[in-house]
């Protein structure tokens, strides 16, 4: 069951310098550090998101330019915690649109909580949720002749790297047909006084969530981490607009896997980097779209200057 897990992690640290994927961040524990994260005071990402949802909704459908004859699928990439889309869905709903919201992700338990949530506070919502891969269930529902506004939120984006970042755009574009809009949700590029502490809080649960990947490890894969010999490093480079974090080991040490014969050596200082986290500004948001049929057509940022939320056309 945990093989594709397993051969990654077994992958990652094979390499040098070693890595780990942060996908693997998010199991129950993790999910639930990251609720937490998302209202830490130094996590400004989700607040600054959110107000642009909450105060200029409008403004966002108003430069959408939404097909207000037939019916339009508002497709969510990832559940999210719905209090985003929630302000933007009141506002589509208010102006009497005609659509369908359309949230997918892996976790069918995340989209069962969204989709009751959902329906308790706008009775009238035709809601449709789709458990799967996203390109899977993109592929499913290209042929339905709808007008599609994709939501990708919350800079998940920045989550992978420049390459694989790219390759994404392009099979997004891929999956939409002309006409069809994207909502984009990205961090943009700032000093690090401002960015190094939203990945290292004075509360410590940006940490927790760093070592919960060796915890899960621990558990998963019956390996030995001794999770006080690590501590969580985050860096960010202001030039490029890349933040990474990293766990560093306190001292030369050796980890095993139970059963698998498997030992890996650690140096003291050394370091398995565990995320990237990708700030963008115009220029490279337009590079990356340079393989794509897409275009950006328009943004609206927050107040600070912090986030912006791109409007992208399939063209
Ligand atoms: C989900 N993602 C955009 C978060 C980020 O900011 O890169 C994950 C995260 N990692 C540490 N804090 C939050």
């Amino acid at each position: 069951m945990n093989t594709k897990f397993k051969t990654d992690v077994f992958e990652g640290l094979s390499k040098s310098p070693k890595t780990l994927s942060s996908k693997y961040f998010y199991d129950e524990i993790g999910d639930k550090l990251f609720v937490k994260i998302m209202s830490l005071p130094e996590y400004y990402l989700t607040r600054a998101e959110y107000e642009i949802f909450d105060t200029k909704s409008e403004d966002i459908i108003e430069k959408l330019k939404l097909n207000t004859l037939d019916t339009i699928d508002i497709i969510e990439l990832g559940a999210g915690d719905g209090k985003k889309t929630k302000a933007f869905l009141k506002v589509l709903l208010a102006e009497n649109y005609k659509f369908r919201y359309v949230p997918i992700d892996i976790s069918q338990h995340a989209l069962n909580a969204l989709g009751a949530s959902l329906k308790t506070e706008f009775l009238d919502l035709e809601i449709e949720i789709k458990q799967g891969e996203y390109f899977g269930v993109l592929e499913d529902i290209k042929t339905n002749k709808a007008q599609k506004v994709i939501m990708f939120l919350g800079s998940n984006l920045g989550n992978l790297d420049d390459e694989a970042a790219q390759d994404f755009l392009v099979k997004l574009s891929n999956a939409l047909r002309v006409g069809d809009k994207i909502i984009l949700g990205l961090d943009l590029m700032k000093s690090k006084e401002i960015v190094l502490p939203a990945y290292n809080d004075s509360q410590g649960v940006t940490k927790a969530f760093n070592l919960n990947l060796l915890h899960r490890i621990n558990r998963e894969l019956h390996a030995d981490f001794d999770i006080s010999n690590f501590g969580h490093a985050p860096e960010y480079d202001e030039k490029t607009g890349i933040a990474r974090s990293f766990l560093v080991s306190k001292k030369d040490q050796k980890v095993c896997f139970n059963g698998d014969k498997a030992c890996y050596a650690f140096l003291k200082d050394e370091k398995i980097q565990t995320e990237t986290s990708r700030k963008y500004n115009d220029a490279i948001l337009q590079s990356f779209l340079q393989h794509t049929n897409l275009i950006q057509t328009s943004k609206i940022s927050d107040s600070n200057n912090y986030f912006n939320s791109y409007i992208l056309e399939r063209i």
